[in-house]
């Protein structure tokens, strides 16, 4: 049975001794954040996926000028959590799943078709279902409401503010009518506004370009749509949304849904093809439909079980500066012009959970969640990359800087190949570097790759440079969001490919040996 809500969830993770309660007063500003980093950081050594896992997830009982309030972090900061979040033994459950649906031929005969009807009935489930209402209306606030009544953290010390870090931000694009959620993030400004933090290759930053692009063409730069539209774009370079020059006015509903059943949060984190809606991913994972309402002031419908849901829009005429933030990449992200987030009703459980994260120097929460988007996304970036035998996005590589992929490989230069097709494949465009091994190198022994990759290269010979967009966060990068990517062939190189020396064996004792010691293993006396 799926989640109901996170309330469900919460119990779920109580019975299988996976969170804490905790009643001790701590304060949102910066204490949460050092309580939770022990405890993310804790058993670090054994925290490899399929171990066991590190600390606990935190329910916070008592916050500092919160009375009543409770906050959930590190609900997925675990690979057993993960597991459990997603109700399966080994997140290579749900490729197969969905490896099962891409794999479909056309039926022979009827037996054919009657093995195919569980996977029909299972497609059923991934459409959400409009509700008439849910617990996310037991207390529906149009006009005394503030954000200052939730519990957000300041996560560290530099941080420009509090910050709401694990919000589902839901938008529609003009063009399709699909909705989208995004996990951005959002700084609070004051009482009714906050930063809204998608980066520009993100859907939601895309959807409010759409907007703009309507409202230009519907205003009187319209007359060169065509044009004005490109103008826009363009004047949105740098590391801004949006930088100097005039912007037609107009605004863009958006409503946020705090605190969900756990598919659904991690949903909005999943690197999703831009129409395919993450309400039907979350159906797909929960295996359950996803539960919507519409909202009370905007044109959208938000998840019915949320704890928390913000109902606003954004001005397409409108940046602030957002940031600093201590971010995922153990560094500070600076501050940057972003839209403003206007809140015009809040609605919400009578005692809402808050649910928040924080992100800094891995391993944190979001390496797991991380590591479950690497296993599950395997089976469709084969459907691009056939040869691609395995993946590993080593937490310390942040996801973005680091690929190491394993690959079948059947002709000359199919390396380089690999690398621009991972280049080209929705957010994976942003992986700084790319490297590249054979099938006999198991690429989760990063001692394994270390020594095999490092042995097989020729480095000037073996390494590609291209440039493209970068991740936002790149602080190092020539210009925001557009810079160097690099790719090594660390595969053994052929004959084909200009190289013709003899290639060493790699050193293997013989089984007779080995059998042998194993016999006489005891009677050495070493152990
Ligand atoms: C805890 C957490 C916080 C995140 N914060 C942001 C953010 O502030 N801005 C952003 O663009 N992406 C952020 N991301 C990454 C996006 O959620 C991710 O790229 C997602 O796929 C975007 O969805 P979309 O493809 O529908 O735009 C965050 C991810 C996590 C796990
Ligand atoms: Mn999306």
């Amino acid at each position: 049975m799926a989640y109901t809500d996170l309330r469900d969830w919460i119990a779920a993770l109580e019975r299988a001794g996976e969170l804490k309660r905790i009643t001790t007063e701590v304060d949102p500003i910066l204490e949460i954040t050092e309580i939770t980093d022990r405890v993310s950081k804790s058993g670090r050594a054994g925290n490899k996926p399929g171990s066991p896992p590190g600390g606990p997830a935190l329910l916070f009982e008592n916050v500092k000028g919160h009375p009543g309030a409770q906050v959930l972090i590190n609900q997925f900061g675990s690979a057993r959590r993960m597991n459990l979040a997603l109700q399966v033994e080994s997140l290579d459950n749900i490729a197969e799943r969905i490896h099962q649906f891409m794999d479909v031929k056309s039926p022979q005969g009827l037996l054919d078709k009657i093995k195919m009807l569980p996977m029909l009935a299972d497609l059923g489930k991934f459409f959400p279902k409009t509700v008439s209402s849910g617990p996310c209306k037991e207390v529906i606030k149009k006009d005394k409401f503030s954000l200052l009544e939730l519990p957000v953290l300041q996560c560290w010390p530099k941080d420009a503010g509090r910050f709401i870090t694990l919000p589902c931000v839901l938008t529609r694009d003009p063009k399709t009518g699909k909705r989208n959620v995004g996990m951005y993030r959002m700084q609070i400004y004051d009482e009714r506004t906050a930063g809204m933090h998608w980066q520009r290759q993100k859907i939601g930053a895309e959807h409010y370009r759409e907007r703009m692009r309507a409202a230009a063409a519907a205003s009187g730069e319209g007359s060169a749509t065509r044009s004005a539209a490109v103008d826009i774009m363009a004047r949105s370079s740098g590391g801004s949304m949006l930088a100097e020059g005039p912007r037609p006015a107009g605004k863009m509903e958006v409503a946020v849904a705090i605190g969900t059943d756990p598919a659904l949060t991690f949903s909005a984190i999943v690197p999703a093809p831009p129409d395919v809606e993450e309400y039907m991913i979350a159906g797909f994972l929960r295996q359950s439909p996803v539960e919507l309402v519409k909202c009370e002031t905007v044109d959208l419908e938000v998840p019915a079980n949320a704890e928390i849901v913000l109902e606003g829009y954004v001005n397409l005429d409108e940046l602030r500066t957002e940031g600093p933030f201590g971010d995922h990449t153990g560094f500070y992200s600076l501050a940057d012009e972003y839209p403003v987030f206007h809140l015009t009703c809040m609605t919400r459980r009578r005692n809402p959970i808050y649910a928040t994260t924080i992100v800094g120097k891995p391993p944190m929460e979001d390496a797991w969640m991380g590591k479950a988007v690497e296993r599950i996304f395997l089976p469709l970036m084969r459907v691009t990359i056939p040869e691609l035998v395995d993946v590993n996005l080593p937490v310390e590589g942040i996801f973005h800087n680091l690929m190491i992929v394993s690959i079948k490989k059947s002709y000359p230069g199919q390396a380089r190949k690999v690398m621009n097709a991972i280049w080209s494949l929705g957010q994976a465009m942003f992986t700084k570097c790319i490297i590249v091994v054979d099938e006999d190198v198991n690429v989760q022994d990063i001692a394994d790759v270390t020594l095999k990759a490092l042995n097989h290269i020729d480095p000037e010979r073996d390494i590609q440079f291209t440039l493209g967009p970068v991740d936002s966060l790149d602080h190092a990068s020539r210009l925001p969001n557009f810079g160097s990517k690099m790719g090594i062939d660390a595969t053994r190189k052929w004959p084909s490919e200009g190289f013709n020396r003899p290639w060493p064996d790699e050193i293997l004792m013989d089984e007779k040996t080995k059998a042998l010691v194993d016999k006489k293993w005891k009677e050495l006396g070493i152990e």
